[in-house]
């Protein structure tokens, strides 16, 4: 990629007051379908629609258009095994004694515990990865900005695209998470940020009946 953006011109497609309307609500009763599933089915997904969403994500804005994120793409059996069996020992821990318990009750509702199968069942473990800096062809460090903003919403992207391709995910963030760029065997400039399964609900899947703030709670037009 060279330095230097040359400049293009841009317009959006023009809609019409009612068509934008009309986008927008379809677009926001779409979007309000899509649940967090920790119940995975083992069926395959091809890796193409695994690489336009993985494309997706990476057109989220970025400090700099610096791109500050590596998406690691799991699907081999072993791996996700030791993944799996590296993540129940910390979240193990979590669960007997790290977690306070406030934090315990507010996560009795969504039915959580240690027990991580679906990082064996999901046929792909998309693990995100922020870079706080680069290496250079000259292999010196170039700084990166706004990296969580950016790594962050690269994520609610990839969400999106996932929903999109009729798939469904989990945010996963075991903690602590070093022992995934250990596993993955990632460069010391990549500290993982986020772990998303991603495949087909089972076919017993089930939700918790969460209700969504209202706009009157989440929003203030000034
Ligand atoms: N990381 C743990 C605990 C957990 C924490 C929050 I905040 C959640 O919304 C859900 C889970 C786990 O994955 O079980």
């Amino acid at each position: 990629m060279s330095s230097a953006h040359p400049f293009i011109s841009y317009q959006t497609q023009h809609f019409s007051k009612a068509e934008s309307l009309e986008r927008s609500r379809d677009f926001y009763h779409y979007a309000n379908q899509r649940r967090t599933v920790r119940d995975f089915s083992d069926q395959a997904v091809e890796r193409e629609v695994i690489e336009n969403i993985l494309l997706t994500a990476s057109t989220a804005p970025s400090g700099a258009h610096k791109q500050p994120w590596t998406f690691c793409v799991v699907s081999d059996l072993a791996l996700k095994k030791q993944i799996r069996e590296a993540a129940e020992k910390e979240e193990y821990e979590s669960y007997h004694g790290r977690m306070s318990t406030e934090w315990l009750s507010d996560l009795a509702p969504l039915g959580t515990d240690w027990h991580k199968p679906f990082l064996e069942i999901a046929p792909y473990l998309i693990v995100v990865f922020r870079k706080a800096y680069d290496f250079g062809a000259d292999q010196k460090q170039h700084k990166n900005y706004y990296v969580n903003e950016s790594v962050g919403i690269a994520c609610g992207i990839l969400l999106a695209a996932i929903h999109q391709a009729g798939l469904v995910a989990l945010t996963h963030t075991p903690s602590p998470m070093n022992f995934l760029q250990k596993i993955l065997n990632r460069p010391e400039n990549e500290r993982p940020f986020l772990l998303v399964p991603v495949g087909y609900p089972a076919v017993d899947a089930q939700v918790p009946d969460l209700q969504r703030k209202g706009l009157d709670e989440i929003a203030v037009f000034y």
